[in-house]
């Protein structure tokens, strides 16, 4: 039936009204997506979910063992201005403290850029030492408090490109090699203290401009090794907030923040740095990990003996390990581009360990005991059902454990091929395992114990920490500190934060 003029009007004008309608909500969704795009805001329903921080550290806290490499124009001078030696100086400091220490100008500072032209540098043969050294990931210094960037920057020309004879992206050829031999590369970035840098105007800008750099040209950037964090929360959170944003996997070291905050404020650490040359003096609580030194010095430095032996050495991964962290062993290259001789041999010591026995610390966690032994310590596969015992002190007339309950289906050395079985006998709270007279290894024997029904504790067992090492600062532990079982904690000296500060 036909409609009247003023029908159609009617009809014509609820039509357009419903259009409008319509075209303003589709607007408003375009307009939401867009902004939600632009703000790359990590809640965008197409954007990847947010990553747990379980999920982010899960390889970190399997692999337990990384490298650090400290590398700058200070390793030109190796410790030693004008016939001075300054790495001896301690309080913290070393061979890359020297523009601070020996008081050098900045004018006069920035020419030895000049001289830093490390032509045998071989990132192939870098990652290869570490990846036989049995590390998973390697964190080097991108940026120290010297303020030279070892990558191509543009927001600065006191860098290895534009006021370095070597013009070589450092951090480019070892992120690429990692990438190559599967590894993990993290850098370590100082974002408070820069000598060179800090005074100018912008330096905020410079910051986020570098630190944008690093994780967007470089691929992965596994770790961003933050240091001496200061109080200034709002824009550590800001530099934090930052990295997330552009690498969401990336690891954020506790180090952005300053030490003596809260673990609690410190918003977006994703783990513990314990402090400097420390090892975990007591099991961790969520991720942690101890920067050692292979001497005293970080950097570089051309008397330095203060050399930590390989047993030492794999004491402290072990100790680290047994109680849940990870240690990043650091190393100071010559620069040439080379590593010291010295730290290739305790590179290769390190390395014929764990070939045989890294079963015993990746993938590990904490010991299930809140105590140690005076022969050692444990590290402990729930999911392969299995204990660790790192026999630091060999006893031919047994190794005696205590708090386990049950009896172990299967024992064995792990450095036994045939993995024969060792007799174990219980006598009240105590297993007893029968070991050959001589100790398989000379740094660690491993023995692994299989429970077919799980590893079972006994909430009451009680003991005490026997391995509280004595980490190497002072320059009184010439052959390099000691871990002695029921050891004294006296500190060697310095004014490192003890490993339970943290930093
Ligand atoms: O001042 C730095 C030092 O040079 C070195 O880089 C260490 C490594 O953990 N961090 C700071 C001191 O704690």
């Amino acid at each position: 039936m036909a409609k009247s003029s003023s029908a159609i009007s009617a009809h014509r004008a609820q039509f357009q009204q419903t259009i409008f309608t319509q075209f303003c909500l589709i607007s408003l969704l375009c307009l939401a997506s867009f902004k939600l795009l632009a703000n790359g805001d990590e809640s965008d329903a197409s954007a990847a979910p947010a990553l747990s921080q379980s999920e982010r550290m899960q390889w970190w806290s399997d692999a337990r063992f990384g490298m650090f490499i400290h590398w700058g124009t200070y390793s030109v001078l190796g410790g030693v201005y004008k016939g001075k030696d300054y790495s001896k100086e301690f309080s913290g400091a070393s061979a890359e403290w020297i523009k601070n220490r020996a008081k050098i100008s900045d004018d006069e500072y920035v020419k030895l850029a000049r001289q830093f032209n490390p032509t045998n540098f071989n990132a192939a043969e870098w990652v290869s030492l570490a990846k036989a050294a049995g590390m998973k990931y390697i964190v080097i210094t991108a940026k120290h408090h010297e303020g030279f960037a070892m990558f191509d920057t543009k927001v600065s020309d006191y860098s290895i490109m534009k006021a370095s004879p070597f013009k070589r992206d450092i951090i480019k050829e070892l992120a690429d090699e990692c990438r190559k031999q599967g590894l993990h590369f993290g850098v370590y970035y100082s974002q408070k203290i820069d000598w060179h840098n800090e005074k100018h105007p912008g330096y905020y800008d410079l910051l986020k401009g570098q630190i944008s750099e690093l994780l967007t040209n470089y691929g992965d950037i596994a770790v961003m090794w933050f240091d001496m964090g200061d109080g200034n929360t709002a824009f550590n959170n800001e530099l934090g907030a930052l990295v997330r944003k552009l690498q969401p996997k990336t690891i954020i070291g506790s180090r952005l923040y300053a030490g003596k905050m809260p673990d609690s404020e410190k918003k977006y650490a994703d783990f513990k740095s314990l402090g400097d040359r420390s090892v975990a003096t007591r099991p961790v609580a969520g991720y942690g990990e101890c920067p050692m030194t292979t001497r005293l010095n970080w950097a570089y430095a051309q008397h330095d003996e203060h050399w930590k032996s390989v047993k030492l050495l794999i004491e402290y991964l072990v100790v680290d390990a047994a109680r849940g962290a990870n240690m990043l062993l650091n190393f100071g290259p010559k620069p040439d581009g080379t590593f010291t001789e010295q730290d290739t041999e305790r590179l290769k010591g390190i390395g014929k360990w764990m070939a045989v026995n890294g079963e015993s610390i990746y993938g590990t966690k904490a010991s299930p005991l809140n105590y140690d032994f005076p022969w050692g310590l444990i590290t402990q596969n729930t999911g392969l059902k299995r204990l660790y015992l790192h026999v630091l002190k060999w006893n031919p007339k047994g190794i005696e454990l205590t708090g386990i309950l049950g009896q172990p289906s299967h024992a064995y050395l792990l450095a036994d091929p045939a993995r024969k079985d060792l007799v174990v006998e219980r006598n009240g709270d105590a297993l007893t395992v029968k070991v050959p007279a001589a100790a398989p290894d000379e740094n660690d024997s491993v023995i692994v114990m299989e429970f077919a029904d799980g590893i079972k504790v006994d909430a009451d067992a009680k003991s005490g920490f026997h391995w509280k090492p004595t980490p190497v600062m002072g320059l009184s532990e010439k052959s390099g500190g000691k871990t002695t079982a029921d050891g004294d904690t006296k500190k060697a000296g310095g004014s490192e934060k003890s490993a339970d500060e943290g930093q």
